[in-house]
């Protein structure tokens, strides 16, 4: 088929597109026309990159199953660069105006990338499990096959990290075509099979429940549990497996359900001490929880307590290898993060924090610009651990010059070397991040109590507010302040100075059409009045 009757086919007019927190998302219904343009964008990066395989993956994560949306993969598994975003709105929106404004805004790109569309292009793709996937991944591969000379490798049916992970072992690999998906549970297990006999792991301190949020991600942890030993699969179990009936795709579970109305999810019968996590739609955040012994009361373990766990052990065994000095370790959160936790980051663990603005692509950026260690987790799950270069040869040159009989150091730098592979450096994976808590709660066998003493969250609450028009929510400060509707902040910081601890901000959602608000304070009842009062304010302003 011909370019046009390609576009023909797939795309449909008038509608308006914009980039948002992690690509394009939309109700299922008006995407074909960017799913096609994004196979245009993927192979033009491509070709960009001199034939590298960037990756695509089909996926509207946390939304509801009638949405969908689209997330564009470097080839070593970051998210899109920043400067392609534009490019990739503006040949949505040329689309979606016809397709003589489709050709003349992929001519103006060409001409100015100096993009020989001739080139080879190779390109990785992958859905999650909602319905529409078929029918997009067919416009997005019309897209693609716009250009003449394209490699596709289709990985099916993955998360949004299988693809992060497997678009990076292409790119490494001296024959790609024996690249399946299979490296990815090999990578894992292996890992985490070496880490935890090194340190005597024989069972977890607790069974693990995980709410797959009934999406892909219920499929690839039960393949993974399947293959790795008996320590997992004797205290691993699912529930929320069901991705064959999409319309229970994160209804009232996964990790957004859990971290937003802070109580267990469906399907999930808690025992007192015992361990629970949930996984979002494309299983690329996780957070954990547990009920008390007490009082019988959910207990929520978010992405903070994730990366304060993580932190103490890489900080403990830095100090451990005498290389505290010679490595620098830092913290990344988002305006969400709880002020308990940056307070004990940064007062108690002495730890540098940063804060960014909200968006894995911008506390990835944040890690690798600063730190050899960076920890970034979004309180809402979303995160990794990444480790520099030069803790790479920094750890291969300790071990050669560290003899064995010196068993204490020598196993603190085994154990960070393989813990920096245990946890996905390509993104934030709900799959890996759970083995990396649960080889670090095993290790220093701690139950889930002890793990939640280390600090006590400040009472909180985020909520939504849908309004007609999010965008005239423009907001500074790593999201902290508005600029926009004039008065709103002012109005905000009149309620904060009324709340003891109090802190609260609003922002508009670059997933969903809503604005989102956040409140803190010293008690439960304060935090929910907060948010409340300044949800109040948001509709008065929009
Ligand atoms: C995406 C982003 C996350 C972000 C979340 C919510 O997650 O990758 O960094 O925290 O959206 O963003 P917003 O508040 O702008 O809607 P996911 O898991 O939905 O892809």
């Amino acid at each position: 088929m011909s370019f046009q009757e390609l576009y023909n086919k797939h795309c449909k007019q008038g509608h308006h597109y914009t980039y948002g927190t992690a690509g394009f998302r939309a109700h299922n219904s008006v995407l074909d026309t960017v799913m096609f343009t994004t196979g245009i964008v993927a192979v033009l990066r491509s070709i960009y990159l001199k034939s590298k395989f960037v990756g695509v993956m089909i996926t509207a994560s946390h939304n509801p199953p009638e949405d969908n949306g689209v997330k564009i993969v470097e080839p070593h598994g970051e998210m899109l660069v920043q400067n392609w975003e534009p490019i990739a709105t503006k040949l949505a929106n040329s689309a979606s105006a016809g397709f003589t404004q489709l050709e003349s805004a992929l001519k103006a790109i060409t001409d100015e990338l100096h993009i020989d569309t001739t080139q080879l292009a190779c390109i990785t793709v992958a859905r999650d499990s909602r319905e529409s996937g078929p029918r997009l991944l067919a416009a997005l591969r019309a897209g693609i096959s716009v250009f003449s000379n394209v490699k596709i490798v289709d990985f099916e049916l993955l998360t949004t990290p299988q693809l992060h992970f497997l678009t990076h072992t292409l790119n490494s690999s001296s024959s790609p075509s024996t690249v399946k998906e299979s490296a990815y549970y090999d990578h894992f297990i292996s890992m985490w099979n070496q880490l935890t006999q090194l340190h005597h792991v024989t069972e977890l301190p607790f069974h693990l429940t995980i709410d797959c949020a009934n999406g892909i991600g219920a499929d690839k942890v039960k393949e993974l549990i399947a293959q790795a030993g008996s320590v997992l699969a004797s205290s691993l179990s699912t529930v929320n497996g069901k991705t064959d009936t999409f319309q229970l795709l994160n209804e009232s579970c996964g990790a957004d359900f859990v971290k937003t109305n802070q109580t267990f999810p469906a399907n999930c019968s808690p025992e007192p001490s015992q361990l629970y996590c949930s996984f979002d739609g494309d299983a690329d955040r996780v957070v954990f929880y547990y009920m008390d012994d007490k009082e019988n009361k959910f207990h929520l373990l978010d992405g903070d307590k994730i990366a304060t766990l993580l932190a103490k052990l890489l900080a403990d065994l830095l100090h451990q290898c005498g290389l505290s000095d010679t490595l620098n370790l830092g913290v990344v959160q988002t305006a969400y993060a709880n002020g308990s936790s940056t307070k004990y980051i940064s007062d108690d663990l002495k730890i540098p924090v940063s804060c960014t603005k909200t968006g894995v692509k911008h506390l990835h950026h944040e890690a690798v610009s600063n730190y050899d260690i960076g920890v970034y987790f979004e309180a809402n799950g979303h995160g990794t651990v990444i480790f520099s270069s030069k803790f790479v040869e920094t750890i291969d040159i300790a071990l050669q010059e560290t003899s064995k009989t010196n068993k204490n150091k020598h196993e603190s730098l085994l154990s960070l070397q393989l813990f920096s592979q245990l946890i996905n450096q390509t993104v934030g994976d709900a799959i890996s991040d759970m083995l990396a808590v649960v080889a670090t709660l095993s290790i220093l066998k701690l139950k889930p109590e002890d793990w939640d003493q280390c600090y006590h969250d400040l009472p909180n609450r985020l909520t939504k507010v849908i309004v007609p028009d999010r965008s005239v929510f423009v907001s500074t400060n790593a999201e902290r302040q508005l600029v926009s509707p004039e008065g709103l902040q002012a109005k905000i910081d009149e309620l904060v100075a009324k709340y003891p601890k109090s802190r609260s901000f609003v922002r508009a959602s670059g997933t969903e059409d809503a604005v989102r608000v956040y409140a803190e304070a010293d008690t439960t009842e304060n935090a929910i009045e907060l948010a409340t009062k300044v949800g109040e304010q948001v509709k008065l302003h929009d």
